[in-house]
């Protein structure tokens, strides 16, 4: 883990000590308790991408219970995937006066002028779960999640060292273009893929993190590619779809075709178990507790890395059976 001090927690922390430094008259105001000797609710506003997959309702879950076992106060809003949505949702919480926001970024551009707002307003911002591209990077404070492109690395270790032949022809499923987990995956699975040219990717389209975009993407992918060897999908969801695909044009999935995919949710489990998926490579979407630790810490005035990566570990059919009851998502 990297540790950097970013203009913007400085920032905070100053603005944390004017607090300090005033607290008998200004007591309230900064979150100290008032006249009932009540301690001030912290209020969180969270900018959520959408409610498209079970990956993301289980991340919203996270959130939203661990607000409420802290007692924190959560102003929740979903993007229904649009930016746009997610930039008002963000205006909105500055308007409101929230201690905290939390964004998970659908896209990585675009952030900018908003998160210039939110600095303006002395509104720290997390980064959660997605990371952004941006001009300045002290517009957010830090950034929790994984390390996407290493996962992609991952994804491909396991391919090199795993499926043979000569000439290996993939198939990828981008998730949503422009997304850091799409960029990087792919990143991250080419740079290994590049050293190793047996392997070749064939055909590469998005089908936006989704189990029915994937099962359509499938149909036309084996359409369009009569030898298809691998198929590299950015995650569980769209993996699924893929093998229903293949199931429906007569072939064995996890055999005639070897299917990767990311996040390893509990339905890739199902299917390594049933040996329909080959490998799945972790990606948690448990994230609440470490978010909530980050804003209490950054309005305690502390200063958090500017990345913290969750351990992600690969799975696969030799281990997925003895793996599967420990699994919480
Ligand atoms: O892999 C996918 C979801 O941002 C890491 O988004 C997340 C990804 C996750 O829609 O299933």
């Amino acid at each position: 883990m990297r540790i950097q001090t970013s203009r913007s927690s400085s920032f905070y922390l100053r603005a944390k000590l004017f607090c300090g430094l005033f607290a008998t008259a200004f007591i309230a105001a900064c979150g100290g308790g008032g006249d009932s000797g009540e301690e001030k609710k912290i209020v969180v506003g969270y900018a959520q991408v959408g409610a498209d997959n079970p990956w993301r309702t289980a991340l919203t879950e996270s959130v939203q219970s661990e607000a409420k076992a802290r007692g924190i106060d959560l102003k929740f809003s979903l993007g229904e995937g649009k930016q746009e949505n997610q930039i008002k949702a963000i205006d909105n919480f500055i308007v409101q006066g929230v201690d905290v926001i939390l964004l998970s970024p659908i896209v990585e551009t675009g952030w900018d002028k908003v998160l210039k707002r939110a600095q303006r307003a002395g509104i720290p911002v997390i980064l959660l779960d997605r990371t952004i591209e941006t001009e300045d990077e002290s517009y957010y404070v830090t950034f929790i999640g994984s390390n996407f492109v290493k996962e992609g690395e991952m994804a491909a270790e396991w391919m090199v060292e795993n499926v043979k032949g000569d000439k290996v022809n993939i198939v990828e499923m981008e998730g949503t273009p422009g997304s850091a987990p799409a960029n990087d995956r792919k990143k991250g699975f080419a740079s290994v893929i590049e050293k190793h040219p047996r392997f070749q990717i064939v055909k590469s389209q998005t089908a936006d993190f989704r189990r029915d975009k994937g099962k359509d993407l499938m149909e036309s992918y084996l359409k369009q590619v009569p030898d298809i060897d691998v198929v590299y999908a950015h995650n569980d969801e769209m993996a699924v779809g893929a093998i229903s695909a293949i199931e429906a044009a007569g072939k064995k999935p996890g055999q005639d075709i070897v299917l990767i995919s990311i996040d390893a949710m509990s339905i890739a489990f199902e299917k390594m178990i049933e040996g329909t998926l080959n490998c799945a490579v972790e990606c948690s979407p448990l994230l609440g507790g470490l978010a909530f630790d980050a804003v209490e810490k950054v309005l305690a005035g502390e200063t958090l890395p500017k990345k913290m990566y969750m351990v992600d570990e690969v799975f696969d059919q030799t281990n997925a059976a003895a793996a599967m009851p420990s699994r919480k998502y």
